[in-house]
């Protein structure tokens, strides 16, 4: 065997050793809030080191199993999943990871930055507990910008548990969209009925493909109501929302619904994801009927930038572990941190991570504003632009990235039991999920179909946060890269007509690039702001 061990890379506070977060807060919130904010992130960090990281591990080597009969044949549709599952739950809550964003007591304005930057640090040490969080922040921004709470007592009641500090109390959501026929096209793939049983309540029927985190309370979901000869209309028109306890909340048995099996996947393995077969899942109508889809879009554009979270988070952490590595492995003679080669590697990899960083910040600052009704129109359309701009973006950067970080370790990058492997495969749902990079790029063809002049309000936002940078030299460098990219989309733009949709089927084939380019020019642009 010899009597040459390798040291390994060890896991170090991710807030107090990440290069930008604490400076990034520093210019994004006022002093006294910062000092708040700061020590509960540095307290969270050690947390993370000391307890949160080895859960998610074992959340990752005991996957969820599903037993579908009793030894007498019962149905019972048992989910077991690990107790480091339930323990990490516990902690998200306790941490205030979904209730900071809603804290009454928190300025609207930075409280969303506070919580971002604190699930940013959760994401790689929270066995994909992450996923259901993204759900149930969803839930909770749909509830609050639905008026849901104050339109029926369970939406009122439900929300006070999505939000809950109290780790045993707090509930988590499911999100049940994808069906056989279609996870993209929702409004032509979805076969779920809604027959109405009277006081605003329905029976649903239907078969849901994709349903993650099926250990949740409660889930919003779409179904098309069937009118009174049997009827009911096709397409996204006809899909409304639901909401739905997942058990019934006196026998605690299933509501309507059966777990057909668990999927088996490259990765978030110790995520529950299950086919369910509704069979009369008693659901309560709360969107008008045919409004669905847009009432739904309230949870799907927080969960994007959850989404988007969890694919930078996964880039630290890999850049975060390969950097602690290079200090410790040694090849022909010198330590990797001495070789120029390796860190020039890492470096171009610690400047993707940072944009990433940044642009999450910046979507964090934006739906501050705008949760805390002081959001100008310029604010609200960036911010509906940079949603599917930074969940197309930041997914379709993490993989290769991460392929590279593993590369860094060697053969060891490969080696399942050093934990290193499962980031990859974690991340490579990150561009599937929550809607793919063509259908994202597609949604940002839509934002740009509005009769509102976003490519004017793009390029307004980005000046601003160009003149507010203090790093001239490097400002003179990289303006005229950025005008030339602005320059790009104007005349990619040039010849749409605002109301004529036919015309943005035309340039569909170059969405994906437009999706692209716009978000390099926003995080080309917040980097600059930021560099010191
Ligand atoms: C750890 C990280 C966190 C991740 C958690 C993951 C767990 C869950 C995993 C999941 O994957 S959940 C399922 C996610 N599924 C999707 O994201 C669906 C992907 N498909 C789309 O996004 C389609 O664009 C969509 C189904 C939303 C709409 O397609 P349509 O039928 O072609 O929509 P249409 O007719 O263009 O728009 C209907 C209305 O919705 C319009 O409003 P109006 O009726 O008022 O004109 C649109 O403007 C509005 N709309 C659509 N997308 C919107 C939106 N409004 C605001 N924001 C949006 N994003
Ligand atoms: P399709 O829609 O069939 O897409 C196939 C390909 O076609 C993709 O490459 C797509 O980009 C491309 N494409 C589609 N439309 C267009 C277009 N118009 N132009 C160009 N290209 C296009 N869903 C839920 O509702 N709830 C969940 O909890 C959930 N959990 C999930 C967990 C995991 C681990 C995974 C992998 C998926 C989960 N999903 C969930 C489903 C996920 O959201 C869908 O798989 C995803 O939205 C894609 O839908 P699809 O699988 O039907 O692919």
């Amino acid at each position: 065997i010899g009597d040459f061990s390798q040291v390994s890379p060890s896991l170090t506070n991710p807030y107090t050793t990440d290069p930008l977060l604490d400076r990034a807060l520093i210019n994004l919130l006022p002093k006294k809030y910062y000092h708040d904010v700061s020590s509960d992130l540095k307290c969270f960090g050690n947390r993370i080191v000391e307890e949160i990281d080895q859960l998610g591990r074992q959340a990752e080597l005991e996957p969820p199993k599903l037993e579908q009969q009793d030894a007498w044949g019962n149905r019972v549709d048992n989910l077991i999943v690990s107790p480091a599952w339930y323990k990490l739950k516990e902690i998200a809550a306790e941490e205030g990871l979904i209730s900071i964003g809603y804290d009454s007591k928190i300025d609207p304005k930075y409280r969303r930055i506070h919580q971002l930057s604190k699930l940013y640090l959760f994401g790689p040490s929270s066995g994909l507990v992450s996923c259901p969080l993204a759900m149930t922040d969803g839930a909770a921004k749909t509830i609050k910008e639905l008026k849901l709470d104050e339109k029926y007592d369970e939406l009122k009641y439900a929300y006070n548990r999505l939000v809950s500090r109290n780790g045993k109390e707090a509930w988590t959501s499911g999100q049940w969209m994808t069906e056989k026929k279609g996870g993209s096209d929702v409004g032509g793939g979805c076969d779920t009925y809604a027959t109405e049983i009277g006081n605003g309540k329905y029976l649903l029927n239907g078969y849901k493909w994709f349903s993650s985190a099926i250990d949740a309370d409660v889930c919003l979901t779409l179904a098309r109501v069937v009118d009174k000869n049997g009827n009911a209309i096709k397409g996204s028109k006809g899909l409304s929302l639901f909401y739905l306890p997942i058990r019934n909340p006196k026998t605690k048995k299933l509501n309507g619904i059966q777990m057909v099996t668990l999927k088996d996947k490259l990765g978030t393995r110790q995520l529950p994801t299950a086919e369910l077969l509704l069979d009369g899942v008693e659901a309560i109508r709360v969107s008008d009927e045919g409004r669905g889809i847009p009432s739904i879009a309230n949870m799907l554009n927080v969960t994007r930038i959850h989404n988007a979270i969890a694919s930078v988070s996964y880039m630290r952490r890999i850049i975060s572990l390969a950097r602690d590595y290079s200090t410790k492995r040694e090849v022909f003679g010198r330590k990797l941190i001495d070789w120029p080669l390796h860190m020039a590697t890492l470096s171009k990899l610690e400047v993707e991570c940072r944009a990433g960083l940044l642009f999450i910040l910046e979507a964090a600052r934006l739906l501050g504003l705008q949760e805390s009704g002081e959001a100008t129109s310029l604010e609200i359309i960036n911010l509906r632009l940079m949603t599917p701009v930074l969940k197309l973006y930041t997914g379709k950067k993490t993989v290769p990235l991460i392929s590279e970080g593993l590369e860094c370790f060697g053969g060891q990058g490969y080696i399942e039991n050093t934990g290193l492997p499962s980031i990859l495969r974690d991340a490579q749902v990150t561009p599937i999920w929550e809607g793919t990079t063509n259908v994202l790029s597609l949604d940002v063809l839509r934002v740009f179909s509005s009769k509102e002049d976003v490519l004017g309000a793009f390029e307004k936002h980005i000046n601003n946060i160009l003149t507010n940078t203090k790093n001239d030299e490097l400002l003179e460098k990289c303006t005229e890269k950025i005008k030339n990219a602005l320059e790009f989309l104007k005349i990619f733009f040039s010849n749409i007509s605002k109301k004529n949709k036919i015309s943005l089927m035309q340039v569909d084939r170059g969405a994906r690039e437009i999706g692209m380019v716009i978000g390099k020019i926003y995080s080309g642009a917040l980097l600059i702001q930021h560099a010191s």
